[in-house]
């Protein structure tokens, strides 16, 4: 039987850097390439760095598509200089080549004739804003019976959010920055038939990266990947960090470390709300995750970079 097949598309941060690394472990899915998309991040060393880290993990055949789509409200510098930081990381640049094709149409062209192409239906892991896939599937409404389903970090539907007023003035704090960068984006994705599982702030809490969890790393870092993983985490360990990106990956893996619900949920695209993802009855329906095992998360990390 052939593997399942899976689209990633991730926007440059450092846990988006991490998800890459973990998926390209996973033996028993298909991947057909990573899209950037130019949310959490500068652009050009963002995918450098992840075709880097495909090198790194030794899967040099999956390629990388940069997509150049916009959105609306504009990540933090702040946060976005980290891709600069991770392509510079000694690690990933002790061969001083990249090995990792980069596709010459945009990532959304590449999302589009990457679907129509797949022999089965693909499942879109995007850890990222949902832009890239809005635009794709405005471009190209037919792709929408190709996408098995979608597997999005992004939201915040029963905790508050992660657009502080503090940050974004005139915010009421209720949104999640994924969903923050474009609204309307996560409002054109609601409106297909395509199902959503959602790995929000929810479940996302549970998750911290702790020291703890560091210095588990730290014990392996004769593996290579757990080096790598070890200097990212070691890089956002002042601030609150959590397995935002990386819980959402492992998910393709093992679901059964994780508990389910359908719920009815609606997008505000515009004012002090807007990215907000709430509960509104007859809304759209998704399944959110609201539990996962802790431990046997963390195991299965750290046993997927051992090597
Ligand atoms: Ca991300």
């Amino acid at each position: 039987m052939s593997k399942p097949l899976v689209l990633l598309d991730h926007d440059g941060g450092v846990d988006d850097y991490l998800s890459t690394l973990l998926l390209m472990t996973m033996g028993h899915l298909h991947p057909l390439g990573v899209v950037v998309t130019p949310a959490d991040c500068y652009i050009q060393p963002a995918v450098s760095a992840t075709r880097k880290i495909i090198d790194l993990a030794g899967r040099e055949e999956v390629p990388v598509a940069v997509s150049t789509v916009r959105g609306i409200n504009p990540f933090p510098r702040l946060y976005r200089r980290d891709s600069w930081v991770v392509d510079h990381l000694p690690i990933l640049n002790e061969a001083g080549t990249i090995q990792t094709p980069l596709v010459p149409e945009s990532g959304q062209d590449f999302m589009v004739r990457s679907l129509r192409e797949a022999p089965e239906p693909v499942t879109l892991l995007v850890t990222g804003p949902l832009t890239t896939v809005a635009i794709a599937l405005d471009t190209a409404p037919d792709i929408e019976a190709k996408i098995k389903e979608i597997v999005w970090m992004g939201g915040a539907v029963q905790v508050p959010g992660n657009v502080e007023k503090s940050i974004e003035p005139g915010q009421d704090s209720s949104a999640e920055w994924n969903a923050y960068w474009d609204p309307i984006a996560v409002d054109r994705v609601w409106r297909s038939n395509i199902p959503i599982v959602l790995c929000s702030l929810d479940i996302t809490n549970q998750v911290p990266v702790t020291s703890e969890f560091a210095h588990r790393l730290a014990k392996q870092r004769k593996y290579r990947l757990s080096d790598f993983a070890g200097q990212c985490y070691a890089l956002v360990i002042p601030q609150d960090y959590y397995f935002w990106d990386v819980l959402a990956t492992a998910y393709l893996a093992h679901p059964e470390f994780y508990e389910l619900q359908e719920v009815e949920t609606a997008i505000a695209t515009t004012g002090p709300s807007q990215g907000r993802t709430q509960l509104s009855p007859g809304g759209r329906k998704i399944r959110m995750m609201t539990q996962v095992d802790r431990d046997r998360f963390y195991t299965y990390i750290l046993q997927q970079w051992s090597r």
